[in-house]
């Protein structure tokens, strides 16, 4: 059997059906060539795409026009920014002039979007001036929104005017019995609803933004916070119905709930899932397209997906910065066109790395978690990883199946020094991950992984993450190292 690099792995047991991986390049094959090139350097509408191009959000709606039990307003919208983290809010000016900046700065950042701190559609003055002028001033850039979908419908003409092709929806239910347990009030038409009517009103309003916005030929992806005991049980009826009507993607978050944060169910004890529930339940959503790659980022986000650059960009460095944006758009075309080319490349490399081989339908899969700093290389020492990519390598190919984030432990640049705590957390970040990938890696850390059951290898230092983690999966089975259970598991 041939060990390929796929998306859509189908696992030997249980997992990922058909399509429901991420929307890698393989994933994406299938839809006509518009859309390919549409989400083709989207960070979060093409997975393969995460690893070389940027975003970046601006914070300029402070306002929201609902509650979500998980949200505390004194911090960033929730539904796509971690809680607990607070923006600086700008005016559509300056939002404008540090979109410019960075672009001009990180010339692979590919997608500007507004994501709070409050909902982006209960501003719409301030969204929408910022997105008229980044239209004008910026067209190389994809204009992107998140919302809370109650008033997505009067806003759908506006969204299409101004070239917003991406859409995100957040969609918790379709069942207003669930929605009461979520939303304790909306504010609709001047007045607060509260209860089940006002999860019925907003329900209402996102199915119909939904369908309107596919009708004008947008780009929806869904995201819904998973809320153990509350809507877990109801998601992939969620997902089949978001699918049904045309959403492009469904990305299932974990919900964040820590009393320090304030907010209702971080006081209340409300858990959030496991990694492994998680993981689950977006494997039960059926064949929708499942966004594994999210890093719920804030709402003044700026870089890779999992990477936090805001600091370099704050108003007062941007006004002293002189921008040429028309000479910025000139080289950030010829970045991405050498970008497109490396991906090609990469594409070739990994088809030339993954040889025939004998892996006989089966045999049990194996997490490997790889360190890499972009581009869809294993390309990060071990030391210098905030965060690990895990696939899951099986005999019908390599899937990737979330990130691991842990604490960076090594300060130094060439010595992995005092493991300390932080590496034991780190080890800890890493259960049921059998094998660890890096560009490097010091003694002691390995010695440690090799105690825990995880194998470090550095072997396929540069190479491309799946051909890399494929090859080892072979190295594996050729070994007989399948044949046993995981040794983390025996310990
Ligand atoms: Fe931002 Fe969201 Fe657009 Fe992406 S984020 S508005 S779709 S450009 Fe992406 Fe961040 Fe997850 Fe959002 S990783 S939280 S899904
Ligand atoms: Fe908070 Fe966002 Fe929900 Fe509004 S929509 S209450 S800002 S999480």
């Amino acid at each position: 059997m041939e060990l390929k690099v796929l998306g859509p792995a189908k696992p030997a047991a249980g997992g990922c059906a058909k399509g429901s991986c991420g929307s890698t390049a393989d994933q994406m094959a299938h839809l006509p060539e518009a859309i390919r090139d549409r989400v083709k350097n989207h960070p979060c509408y093409s997975e393969e795409a995460h690893h070389h191009y940027a975003r970046m959000h601006v914070a300029v709606a402070p306002a929201c026009n609902i509650q979500c039990n998980y949200c505390n307003r004194k911090y960033d919208c929730a539904n796509e920014s971690r809680p607990g983290v607070v923006s600086e809010l700008l005016t559509p000016d300056q939002a404008v002039r540090k979109t410019l900046a960075v672009a001009a700065a990180i010339p692979q950042m590919s997608v500007l979007g507004i994501a709070g701190p409050g909902d982006p559609l209960a501003n719409p003055a301030r969204t929408f001036e910022t997105f008229r002028q980044l239209s004008e001033t910026a067209p190389d850039i994809k204009l992107c929104v998140s919302t809370n979908g109650l008033s997505v419908p009067e806003h759908v003409d506006e969204l299409v005017r101004h070239n917003i092709d991406h859409v995100t929806i957040t969609i918790n239910c379709v069942d207003p019995e669930v929605g009461a347990r979520i939303y304790p009030w909306i504010f609709w038409k001047n007045r607060r609803i509260r209860g089940r009517k006002a999860a019925e009103i907003l329900i209402e309003q996102q199915q119909r933004g939904l369908e309107m916005l596919v009708a004008r030929g947008v780009l929806v992806k869904v995201n819904s916070v998973m809320i153990p005991g509350v809507n877990d049980e109801h998601l992939p009826e969620v997902s089949r119905v978001v699918k049904e009507k045309g959403a492009f993607l469904h990305n299932v978050m974990p919900l964040i709930a820590e009393a320090e944060h304030g907010t209702y169910y971080g006081v209340m004890g409300q858990r959030g899932p496991t990694q492994a529930e998680l993981t689950a339940l977006q494997d039960a959503c059926g064949d929708m397209n499942m966004m594994r790659h999210c890093r719920q980022c804030r709402a003044d986000a700026v870089g890779l997906l999992g990477e936090d650059r805001g600091q370099e960009f704050t108003m007062a460095r941007i006004d002293a910065m002189a921008i040429d944006y028309a000479a910025a758009m000139e080289r950030r075309a010829a970045i991405h066109a050498a970008i497109e080319a490396a991906r090609e490349d990469g594409r070739a490399q990994q088809a030339a790395m993954t040889a025939p081989a004998a892996v006989p339908a089966g045999t049990r899969p194996v997490l490997i978690a790889v360190a890499s700093a972009g581009q869809g290389l294993v390309n990060q020492h071990f030391g210098h990883a905030r965060e690990f990519l895990v696939y899951e390598a099986g005999p019908a190919g390599v899937r990737f199946v979330g990130h691991r984030k842990t604490d960076q432990y090594c300060v130094g640049s060439s010595t992995c020094g005092d493991a300390g705590t932080a590496l034991e957390r780190t080890i800890r970040a890493l259960a049921g991950c059998e094998v660890v990938l890096c560009s490097k890696i010091g003694i002691e850390p390995w010695g440690a992984l090799e105690a825990a059951g995880i194998q470090p290898n550095g072997e396929h230092a540069m190479e491309p993450v799946e051909a890399a983690a494929a090859a080892v999966y072979r190295e594996m089975f050729e070994a007989g190292a399948l044949d046993a259970a995981p040794a983390a598991q025996i310990a």
